[in-house]
């Protein structure tokens, strides 16, 4: 009995495959198809790699192996997405400088990567905190800025009293901080944005990319694609005449997706940060207005628009004219209307929106139905709406010239009919805003910006980056909103580029998501200091052909890696329109099926389990454990499982002295060829371990020859590299078994698996069962006895059972 020694086989491998550079892609071949096989880069911040990441890059690794054996020049690399929160926060927390603590995690997640035995070309690695990187983050920061699609103004911004930073919409969670869990309040401060709703539309096109159906149906919804028209209400007294403000009058526009209501509309709101809602507000009514105003503010936009919250709001004093009926509708300020949206002011419809409808009742304003039911017969409208709003789309009524018309056909023709007034038009609304980057936090990429007070804004010229990070600032946060590097004068003060005067520097730094909105396009060039990425190299490595990451990045990551590259490629720098062709996100690992986390104390170290079984059988068991989009529950029991396939797997290859394949094992062969090619194809890890684990039963106990074994040993490479190679070797294969080309197989050596087997009762036939190839005696027996007509037969004690294998199953009874 031989045994594997996983761990000097494993370590043996890792230092031949590097001394060789066995994974050094040669990014000029063009003898071989380029394959660019991606996972999302790691944050090195505190955690070193966890089993998510195990889960991420291992099987994606198993992958890139298989579609280097089928003949592709597979580039692999991997990197740090080393600026940002995590990272600046471990820093405060262990109170070392991150420039510090990054280095050393990334020293010990460098060898955790080792460890797992990945191919990747570590000669391309990427660190966005180094200089050499944020260099070009900082350029491509100056591209959008030259091009209009950088801007800075006034905001009121999601602010985190207890990371002190603001947050992206996109990083409150319930109206709370996603790092920190506390409440996020709102903060007025002068930001920097992208202009990401630029691209709303172009972002929902979605052709030619082989993604997960849900991510494109989160990402269209986060996009918020909206058809709807633009009313304009003139703003009056009670009696219809003109409020003047500043000496002119006044028109408030609303957005809405159902113009077809217009005739219902029983008052007007805006929203308490509306700029009109104080200047309309009458001298009586004021106060109450801005008491209101005041109170808004600190509630967040994920509570004011929570379904069944208690609406609040109040009269401004002021009326607004309807323009399709030149009725005088009161204009209120709610809550409810949220500033960021449309235009900030709603049209209420009572009958036909819930919130109106809530509010009026509330208030005591008019609900007037101007929608029925297609099928309503009734005399009495108002019972369309005795409990709640309707909200569906009907027949018009009380709408004048308008009435009988069905509220798809009324939407255009009295937007049409406003046209013609000039008192709206038909827009297209985004839910999709504008992409908020800038962060006074210390670690992350500096704004490349300075201000003059004679030229004003003045970006940094191109040949005076990188605007270094500098080292020597206190980074804790000072609780004053303002980023740390605004306590650095050596940073502050700076001169003008423009006109040699004082000027003082943008102290802001750049949301870590820009850093990783790019790095897939330098990976390839990583080693270029006069230019982002090499514009052959580029054209010729991307897309990304298999991109492989967390689902919960979903709307995030690849929304802004799919804006940052679309706006390069607009510019004319990026060679493609969209960054990654083909999308997967891996499942989640639970363990005793609850989510692991570090508070739960359920968390589970994948370096224990490395240094007792091998990286190899580690990332089989995960691959095992269940559908790899799904993923599956942890148990050390199922790893034992794995260790002990491995054991026999290795036994029989350097152990079994047969020399002949026999027909069935030639045919489990070719079937196991057949179907570990299509699994892997399908990044269908468990089903394709399954199956060797089903050859393997079947060839040792009719046996195989060398160069059999050989194939089999190819069909494992992937999913346990450091084992086949080793084996490869000990059959003789020539250096390295993942040169070797992936074996084709033979459809005519598959023998259907099933075979037909008599059954008698007393020597007498009484059925037949189709039974697997690879069934035993007493399964087969067993299923035999099942058999509806010869259960029939069976009475009396089976005094005797006889099996004659692959022919019949007999059955003496007494
Ligand atoms: C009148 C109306 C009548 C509406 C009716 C609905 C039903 P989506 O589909 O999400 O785009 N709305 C517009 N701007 C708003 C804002 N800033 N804050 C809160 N609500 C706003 O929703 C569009 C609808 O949401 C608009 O159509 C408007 O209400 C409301 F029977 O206008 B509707
Ligand atoms: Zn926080
Ligand atoms: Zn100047």
């Amino acid at each position: 009995m031989n045994t594997y020694n996983p761990i000097e086989v494993e370590e043996k491998w890792q230092m031949i495959w590097a001394e060789k550079e066995l994974y050094k892609t040669d990014l000029y071949d063009e003898s071989r198809e380029k394959f660019y096989n991606l996972v999302m880069f790691p944050y090195p911040s505190g955690d070193k790699l966890h089993i998510g990441h195990w889960y991420n890059f291992a099987p994606s690794d198993s992958f890139g192996r298989f579609m280097r054996m089928k003949g592709f020049n597979v580039f692999e690399p991997q990197g740090y997405d080393s600026f940002g929160l995590p990272a600046e926060n471990y820093a405060i927390k262990h109170g070392v400088h991150p420039t510090k603590s990054i280095a050393q995690n990334i020293e010990y997640m460098r060898m955790q990567l080792r460890k797992m035995g990945t191919m990747y070309d570590y000669s391309h690695e990427i660190v966005t905190s180094n200089p050499e990187y944020y260099k070009w983050t900082q350029w491509i920061f100056l591209k959008l800025y030259e091009n209009g699609l950088a801007y800075k103004k006034e905001a009121p911004v999601n602010w985190c009293p207890s990371c002190q930073t603001v947050l992206a919409n996109e990083q409150v969670v319930d109206g709370r901080c996603e790092r920190c869990k506390h409440e996020v309040t709102k903060k007025n401060l002068s930001q920097w944005f992208f202009k990401i709703r630029d691209y709303a539309e172009k972002l929902l096109d979605y052709s030619g990319l082989d993604w997960p159906e849900k991510t494109i149906l989160m990402q269209k919804h986060w996009i918020g694609r909206s058809e709807g028209s633009e009313v304009d209400f003139k703003i009056v007294d009670k009696d219809g005449n003109a409020i003047l403000v500043d000496g002119k009058e006044v028109f408030v526009s609303v957005f809405t997706t159902r113009a077809d209501t217009l005739f219902g509309v029983s008052y007007v709101v805006l929203a308490p940060e509306h700029n009109l809602t104080t200047k309309i507000a009458s001298h009586e009514h004021l106060r109450n207005v801005e008491e209101y105003i005041e109170r808004a503010k600190k509630t967040s936009d994920i509570e004011r628009s929570a379904e069944g919250r208690e609406k609040t709001g109040v009269f401004t004093g002021a009326y607004a004219l309807n323009p399709i009926n030149d009725e005088v509708v009161p204009v209120w300020t709610s809550d409810y209307v949220l500033m960021h949206y449309g235009t900030g002011a709603v049209m209420a419809v009572p009958a036909h929106d819930e919130r109106d409808f809530e509010f009026a009742k509330k208030y005591d304003l008019p609900v007037r139905v101007v929608i029925k039911p297609a099928d309503f017969s009734g005399d009495n409208l108002d019972e369309i709406v005795k409990d709640s709003a309707f909200t569906e789309y009907g027949v018009l009524c009380n709408s004048s010239a308008f009435n009988d018309m069905s509220s798809s056909d009324a939407k255009i023709e009295i937007s049409r009919a406003l046209m013609k007034r000039n008192s709206g038009k038909l827009v297209v609304n985004y839910k999709l805003r504008d992409w908020l980057i800038s962060r006074q936090r210390y670690w992350g990429a500096p704004i490349p910006v300075v201000y003059c007070d004679k030229c004003g804004t003045v970006p940094v010229p191109e040949s005076d980056l990188p605007v270094l990070l500098p080292e020597d600032v206190d980074f804790t946060p000072k609780g004053d909103g303002k980023s740390p590097l605004n306590t650095s004068s050596d940073f502050v003060n700076t001169s003008c580029p423009k006109c040699g005067g004082k000027a003082k520097r943008e102290v802001d730094t750049m949301d870590t998501f820009v850093d990783s909105s790019w790095y897939f396009l330098r990976y390839m060039s990583s080693d270029l200091s006069d230019k982002p990425f090499d514009k052959e190299l580029t054209k010729k490595w991307m897309p990304v052909d298999m991109y492989i990451g967390g689902p919960e990045h979903a709307c995030m990551h690849l929304i802004y890696a799919r804006f940052i590259n679309m706006a390069l490629f607009d510019l004319g720098y990026a060679p493609f329109k969209e960054p990654f062709h083909r999308l997967v996100h891996q499942g989640m690992i639970t363990k005793d099926g609850a989510k692991m986390s570090k508070s739960k104390g359920n968390t589970v170290s994948p370096d224990e389990f490395v240094s007792e079984y091998g990286s190899d059988v580690f990332r089989m068991f995960l691959m095992f454990m269940g559908p790899y989009t799904e993923g599956g529950d942890f148990s050390d029991k199922g790893i034992t499982g794995i260790a002990r396939f491995v054991n026999r797997f290795f036994n029989f290859i350097v152990g079994d002295s047969s020399e002949v394949s026999d027909s069935k094992s030639l045919s489990a062969l070719h079937k196991s060829i057949k179907k570990v090619s299509s699994d892997l194809e399908n990044l269908s890890f468990n089903t394709a371990i399954a199956s060797l684990m089903e050859l393997l039963n079947v060839v040792s106990k009719n046996g195989l020859s060398k160069t059999d074994k050989m194939i089999m040993v190819q069909l494992i490479a992937p999913f346990a590299p450091h084992f086949a190679e080793e084996m490869w070797e000990s059959l003789g294969g020539e250096f390295s078994v993942f040169d070797s080309k992936w074996p084709d197989f033979d459809e005519g050596l598959i023998v259907s698996d099933s075979v037909h087997i008599a059954v008698q009762v007393n020597g007498k036939l009484r059925g037949d069962i189709d039974v697997d190839v690879a069934m035993g005696k007493d399964e087969i027996i067993a299923l035999a006895k099942e058999h509806s007509n010869v259960k029939k037969f069976l009475v009396g004690e089976i005094v005797k059972e006889v099996y004659v294998p692959g022919r019949l199953v007999n059955f003496v009874v007494r």
